[in-house]
Formats: C-alpha cells, structure tokens, sequence
C-alpha cells in the first residue's frame, strides 16, 4: 500500500457510517472466501407489505430535498420518474416482492478487419433466462407458492436498491450497490406488486457491508472519481455508465481510455474482495460479422442488421429502438478505436 492508498483507506474508515457501529470494528478484516461459481443461485428475493411504501417514499425523498443529489440533468430525471405508489390500476395489492437475479458478464466478438475484438457487456444490459417476462409466474409458483396471485411489474417504477436493502435482501457497498449474499453486486433488481400479504415483517436497518469500513478497491479503481471518501452517496453525475446509456458526447472528463465496456461500466465491481469468486464468471453472447460491425461504425442500420443483432445482443437497450442506434455505434466507436 503506497502512501496515498494509506490516506484514501484512512478517510474511507471516518465516512459517515450509520448509528451503532463502533471504530473498533474497523480493525477487524472479515473478507468473505470466494464464493463457489456453481454454488451461485439464480436468484434471491424479498418481501415488505405495501404499508411500508410511505415510509420508503419519505427516505427516499430526504436525499433529495437535502441536495445530496448530483445535479445532473438526466440523472435527476431518471431518479424523479421512481417513487412508492401503489398504481391506480392495483389498489388491492399487499405486498412487494424484490427479486435479485444472478447475471454475468457476457462478451461479444466483433470482428474488425478480421480480428475479433472482445467486448463486454455487463449484467443488465442483456437478456437473461430470468426476465420481465419469465419472472412474474417465478414469484407466483416459487416465491409465493400462490399460483392464483395477482403480480404486477413495478421494476421501472420504483427505487430498487433502498427497497432491497430495508426488505433484508441485501446490503448497501460503498460503491453504492446492493450486494446480496452469494450474488454479490452481480445480480439484477426487479420488484413486483402483489396481492398475496407479507408473511412477516421483513423491515431491516440500512446498513453498510462490513467489508466496506476497511477496503478502499472500488473508490480507488473508479476512473472518473464518482465515489467520495467523506460521504455516502456517489457523485452519479461523473458515472460513465450515466453518460454511455444515454445519447450525446461523451463529457471531457470520460478519457478515451475508460471506457471499456459496450454499456455501463464494471471497474467499482471487478476487484471488490465482496464478489470474489462472482465476478470472474463470464460467457460468451456470440461474434458479429465484420461486415456487420463495419455497418455499427458507420451508424448504418438496416433491416438485415437489426434482426441479427437482435439475436446475438438479445435485450441490449440501443437496439429496441432506430433512434437508439447512435449510442451502439458512439459506445462500440470509443472501444475500437480506443
Ligand atoms: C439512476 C440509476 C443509475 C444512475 C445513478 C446510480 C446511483 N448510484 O444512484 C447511473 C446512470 C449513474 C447508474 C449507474 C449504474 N447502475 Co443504475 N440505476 C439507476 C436506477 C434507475 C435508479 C437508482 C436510484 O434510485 N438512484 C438514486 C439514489 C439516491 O438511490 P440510492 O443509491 O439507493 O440511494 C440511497 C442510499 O444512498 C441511502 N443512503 C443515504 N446515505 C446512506 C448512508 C449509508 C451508510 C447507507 C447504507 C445508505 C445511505 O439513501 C439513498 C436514498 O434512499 C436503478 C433502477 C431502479 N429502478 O431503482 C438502476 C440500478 C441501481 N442500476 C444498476 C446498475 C447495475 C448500475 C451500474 C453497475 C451499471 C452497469 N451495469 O454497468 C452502474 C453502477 C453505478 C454505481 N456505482 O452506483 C442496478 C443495481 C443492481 C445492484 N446490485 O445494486 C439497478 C438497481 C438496476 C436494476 N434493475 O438492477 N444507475
Ligand atoms: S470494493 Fe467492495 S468491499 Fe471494498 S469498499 Fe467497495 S463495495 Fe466495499
Ligand atoms: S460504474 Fe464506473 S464510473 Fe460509475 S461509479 Fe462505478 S467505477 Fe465509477
């Protein structure tokens, strides 16, 4: 450890961290052992009664009316559009259910000038066997054990992570994702309503990982310095991932050589001790032709091209609409031309 690293871990040890946890347990290491790939679940879940909504709704409003927010446009846009209602159409419903899927790193070989050029693609951003649709009857038959339940998708609705930290699911890292155990940060959020009652009050502190109050990888291996040693939340307007998923140029402070991935970025991840053992599964989504990849440079889509990469980038956002075209070919220009 150099003497900078040294000084990072030190604030990181005096950040904010919630009530009840004394100094003394930052001497101790309690790094988890590597989780067994193959004993990786494909999913975990929670559960909280609908009374808890305004009760989320007004923590989740706190950080907001506190200016803790970035004051990025886009971001706060995104973030206003989330909130803990019960929708109009299901005034029945009883309880929320929040799921957290295992997803891996996938890569794709675009071949250019016939060389293959591996790229990744992070959890989320392609479709996994469990999804939006394969999910709901998973909570119904499963989770449940209700197959009568009346289930409805909220994922895009409402503020995933706080809902998953307070239902027990998981916990808050620093890098400000949720980590459930034997998943790790590797795994997808997704919530449905439902109209079957909570079995038990599920209602957890928020806490941060353990591990945290003594590791400094994900701030240190952050290339744009979105995650700050004095406070909790992340500087969301410096995240790649924020820019990379939406249109535009990319902002000066995003160096050529930080991008690294199709979409979303992975370097608060990869080297957290959390997802030792997770992160390094992989799989591989298929190659796109070197005539297809020279028509994503150009930003040439045709017919042909959107239905095969349709097949071979199943789910990837840019593709489920022509307008979205510009991001694959902007986030596939700035890695081969990196
Ligand atoms: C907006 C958004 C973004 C923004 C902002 C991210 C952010 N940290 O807020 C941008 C575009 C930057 C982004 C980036 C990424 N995202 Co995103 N994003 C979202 C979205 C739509 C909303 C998140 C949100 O509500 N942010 C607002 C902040 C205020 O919420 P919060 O972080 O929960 O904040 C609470 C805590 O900070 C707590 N708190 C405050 N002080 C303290 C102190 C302590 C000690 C504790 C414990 C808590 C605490 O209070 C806050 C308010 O309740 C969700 C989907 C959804 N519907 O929820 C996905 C989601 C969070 N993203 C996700 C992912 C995977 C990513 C990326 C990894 C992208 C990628 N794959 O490459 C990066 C990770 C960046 C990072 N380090 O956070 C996953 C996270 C899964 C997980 N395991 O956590 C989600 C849940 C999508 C999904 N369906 O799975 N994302
Ligand atoms: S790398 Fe993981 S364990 Fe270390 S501080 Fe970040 S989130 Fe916590
Ligand atoms: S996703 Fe990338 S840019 Fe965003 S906080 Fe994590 S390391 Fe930093």
């Amino acid at each position: 450890m150099d003497r900078r690293d040294f000084l990072k871990s030190a604030l990181v040890a005096g950040m904010a961290l919630p009530q009840g946890l004394g100094r003394d347990q930052f001497r101790r290491r309690e790094f988890r052992e590597p989780v067994n790939p193959s004993r990786i679940p494909a999913y975990k879940s929670g559960i909280l009664s609908i009374e808890r909504f305004p009760e989320l709704q007004r923590e989740f409003d706190v950080i907001r009316k506190d200016g803790g927010l970035a004051a990025q446009k886009t971001f706060l846009q995104e973030v206003g559009a989330l909130g803990f209602s019960v929708p109009r159409e299901f005034p029945q419903a009883k309880s929320v259910v929040v799921v957290a899927t295992f997803s891996k790193t996938m890569t794709v070989d675009f071949l250019v000038e016939g060389q293959a050029r591996r790229v990744v693609i992070p959890p989320q951003y392609y479709r996994d066997a469990l999804n939006a649709a394969t999910l709901p009857a998973v909570v119904r038959g499963d989770i449940l054990k209700s197959p009568g339940a009346r289930v409805v998708d909220v994922t895009e609705r409402v503020p995933l992570k706080l809902l998953a930290a307070r239902s027990g699911l998981g916990r808050y890292g620093r890098n400000n994702m949720i980590f459930v155990d034997g998943l790790g940060s590797y795994c997808v959020l997704w919530a449905f309503l439902t109209d079957a009652p909570a079995p038990e009050d599920s209602w957890t502190a928020l806490d941060v990982l353990e591990a945290c109050r003594h590791c400094s990888h994900c701030d240190r291996a952050c290339p744009t310095d979105c995650i700050p040693r004095g406070r909790f939340v992340i500087d969301a307007g410096r995240c790649i991932t924020l820019y990379n998923e939406n249109d535009g140029k990319f902002p000066n402070f995003i160096l050529p050589s930080m991008h690294h991935a199709l979409m979303g970025c992975l370097r608060c991840q990869t080297r957290c001790p959390e997802n030792r053992g997770i992160g390094e599964v992989t799989a591989s989504l298929g190659e796109v032709s070197s005539e297809e990849t020279q028509k994503i440079l150009d930003g040439r889509p045709d017919d042909a091209l959107l239905a095969s990469l349709r097949r071979t980038l199943a789910g990837f956002p840019p593709l489920e609409a022509a307008e979205l075209f510009p991001i694959l070919t902007r986030n596939l220009r700035a890695l081969v031309r990196a």
